[in-house]
């Protein structure tokens, strides 16, 4: 982007109260996350993600599902918040309305200081009983998953003795309501929307971009490299998430983020 554009979009970005923010996998990059663009590795190396992330996946071979979440758990709980869950932490002191969207499934977002995460893909933290959807609450402390990956039998929920299943949204399964209703209604009335970290392949939240476009609003992607959606967004930043945020948002509106807690 040229510096003129960037001085265009401060200047444009500087005068919204409303900012909606979309996040995917990308954000969790700089914190040592896998993205689903990375090959996938050890005992996952033959399987595509579209082999594990469905219902018919764990059906099939359940400990070979369950296995991959803990393992991706356990990568989760060893990491950190990286610069960018940080500066987007900082923005809601800055941004009177900032909605935060996001596709991941991991609690970094939450262990960066952000409040209010709508999660439309689900949680890591939140497994439940495949048939009796009781909750359940994983055990204190890492996942002991060896780092290639392993088979690991499903818990048995409390309730109903059937197998526990990762409660996040599996390819085929619809996005929780409530969520995806208030993730539109956020799209379409903010005066800036950005898409950050993702890929824009995954319906339907790839389509938010549209939602904010239809209202009007000024639409900037931000992405280590520039996606078949490019031409939807007004701003297409291309560097890395922990990079950018953190410049963007203090040419914008002053952010400054927060050094890490020790
Ligand atoms: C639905 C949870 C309908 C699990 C995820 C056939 C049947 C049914 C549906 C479909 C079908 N065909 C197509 C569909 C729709 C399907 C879909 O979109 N498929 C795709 C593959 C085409 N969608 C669904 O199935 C959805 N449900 O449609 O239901 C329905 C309605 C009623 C009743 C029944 C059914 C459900 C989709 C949700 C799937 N679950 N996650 C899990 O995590 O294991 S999606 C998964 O992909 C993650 O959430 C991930 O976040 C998401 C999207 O990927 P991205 O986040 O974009 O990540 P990706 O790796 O792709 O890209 C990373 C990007 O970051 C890259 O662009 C990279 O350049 C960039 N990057 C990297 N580093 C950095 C960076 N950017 C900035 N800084 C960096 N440092
Ligand atoms: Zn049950």
């Amino acid at each position: 982007m040229s510096s003129s554009e960037y001085e265009k979009l401060i200047a444009a970005a500087r005068r919204a109260t409303s900012v909606t923010v979309l996040t995917g996998a990308g954000f969790s990059a700089e914190s040592r996350i896998p993205t689903f663009r990375d090959k996938q590795t050890g005992l996952w190396e033959k399987f595509d993600v579209m082999d594990l992330a469905t219902p018919q996946a764990f059906e099939r071979d359940p400990s070979l599902v369950w296995g991959w979440y803990e393992w991706r758990r356990a990568l989760v709980k060893k990491a950190q918040p990286n610069a960018a869950h940080r500066a987007l932490a900082t923005l809601e002191k800055y941004v009177p309305q900032l909605t935060l969207i996001t596709q991941n499934v991991d609690d970094l977002h939450e262990r960066g200081g952000s409040q209010g995460i709508i999660h439309l893909h689900g949680s890591l933290e939140r497994p439940r009983c495949v048939h009796c959807e009781e909750p359940y609450a994983h055990p204190e402390g890492i996942p002991d998953v060896p780092q290639g990956g392993a088979r690991v039998e499903p818990p048995r929920c409390l309730a109903c003795g059937c197998r526990v299943r990762p409660g996040v949204v599996w390819f085929g399964e619809p996005l929780p309501e409530l969520e995806w209703l208030a993730a539109v209604t956020a799209a379409s009335s903010c005066e800036v929307f950005f898409s950050i970290g993702t890929s824009s392949l995954v319906q339907p939240a790839a389509s938010l971009v549209e939602h904010a476009r239809g209202a009007g609003a000024l639409t900037v992607q931000v992405n280590l490299n520039s996606t078949d959606c490019d031409m939807l967004f007004d701003f297409a930043i291309q560097g890395a998430a922990g990079e950018e945020l953190p410049r963007l948002f203090r040419a914008v509106w002053g952010a400054e983020a927060e050094t890490p807690r020790s």
